[in-house]
C-alpha cells in the first residue's frame, strides 16, 4: 500500500456533497483516464464546474473499484458499467456499485425489461438506460431499438436515459417517449456534438470526457462548458 499523494488528501478532506446529483452546471465529467493520479488531478481542477463524475471501465480497471468510493467523497458518482446481463447478475453488479458509493448506474436496455427492473430495484430507481448510442456505429443497431428501449426504461421505473448529443433530433424524439424522466447526453466535444444543441433538444445534463480531461487547462474547459450551458438555457 502506498500513501495517497497530497492532491488525493486534499480531495478527501473536502466538503462532502456526494449522493445527490446537483443540477447546477449540468455538466457530467466522463472520467476516462487510466490512473488514479490523473483522476485526482482532473477532478480537483474541475470539481466546481461539474455536477457529477461518470466512471467507466478504463478507470475502474486501472485504479481499482475503490476509486468509486474515493470519488463519491467529492461528487455524485455515476457508475457507467453499461450493465447488460440477466436480472440476477445485474442486481449483483448494481449492489456492488451502490455499496461502494455510486449514486447511480448506467445499464443497457436491450436485455429486456426484467433486466432493467433488476437494476432499478437494486439501485432504488437510480438507473440511466442507454438508448441510441452517440458514435457512428450507434446508428447500425441501437438507433433501431432506441424508442423501444426508452419505453422499457420508463415502464421499469428508471431515473432516465442516455441519449446522443451527436444527434439532438433524437434527444427530442426520445423526450416524447419518456416524459419528465432525465436525459444525460454524451457526444459533446470530441465526438462532434454541441452542448447547447443537446440542451435545447431536451437534455438535462451533458456528459463530457476528452474535451475536458485532455484539454491543456481542464478547469478552463469545464468552466467554458458550464458557461455555454448557462447561455443555452
Ligand atoms: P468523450 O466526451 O470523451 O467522447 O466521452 C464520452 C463518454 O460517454 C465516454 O465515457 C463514453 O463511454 C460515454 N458514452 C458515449 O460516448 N456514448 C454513448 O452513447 C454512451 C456513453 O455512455
Amino acid at each position: 500500500m502506498t500513501a495517497p499523494d497530497p492532491s488525493v488528501q486534499r480531495i478527501l478532506t473536502g466538503p462532502r456533497d456526494a449522493w445527490t446529483m446537483e443540477k447546477k452546471s449540468r455538466v457530467i465529467l466522463a472520467l476516462d483516464v487510466t490512473s488514479r493520479q490523473d483522476a485526482m488531478r482532473v477532478v480537483e481542477a474541475v470539481r466546481d464546474h461539474v455536477d457529477a463524475i461518470k466512471i467507466n471501465w478504463p478507470l475502474i480497471l486501472a485504479a481499482g473499484p475503490d476509486i468509486i468510493g474515493e470519488m463519491s467523497c467529492v461528487k455524485a458518482v455515476i457508475c457507467d458499467m453499461k450493465i447488460a446481463d440477466i436480472p440476477n447478475t445485474n442486481r449483483l453488479i448494481v449492489e456492488q456499485a451502490m455499496q461502494r458509493g455510486a449514486s447511480a448506474v448506467i445499464a443497457h436496455g436491450f436485455t429486456g425489461e426484467d433486466s432493467v427492473k433488476a437494476c432499478v430495484d437494486a439501485s432504488k430507481g437510480q438507473v440511466f438506460v442507454v438508448t441510441e448510442m452517440s458514435h457512428p456505429g450507434g446508428k447500425q443497431f441501437t438507433a433501431g431499438v432506441a424508442d423501444k428501449v426508452a419505453a422499457i426504461a420508463r415502464s421499469a421505473g428508471a431515473r432516465g436515459i442516455v441519449a446522443p448529443a451527436t444527434r439532438p433530433e433524437r434527444i427530442a424524439d426520445l423526450r416524447k417517449i419518456i416524459g419528465a424522466m432525465e436525459i444525460i447526453s454524451p457526444g459533446v466535444g470530441a465526438q462532434g456534438g454541441k452542448a447547447s444543441d443537446a440542451l435545447r433538444a431536451g437534455a438535462d445534463y451533458i456528459i463530457v470526457g476528452r474535451a475536458i480531461y485532455e484539454a491543456p487547462d481542464p478547469e478552463d474547459a469545464a468552466r467554458r462548458l458550464a458557461e455555454e450551458v448557462r447561455a443555452a438555457l
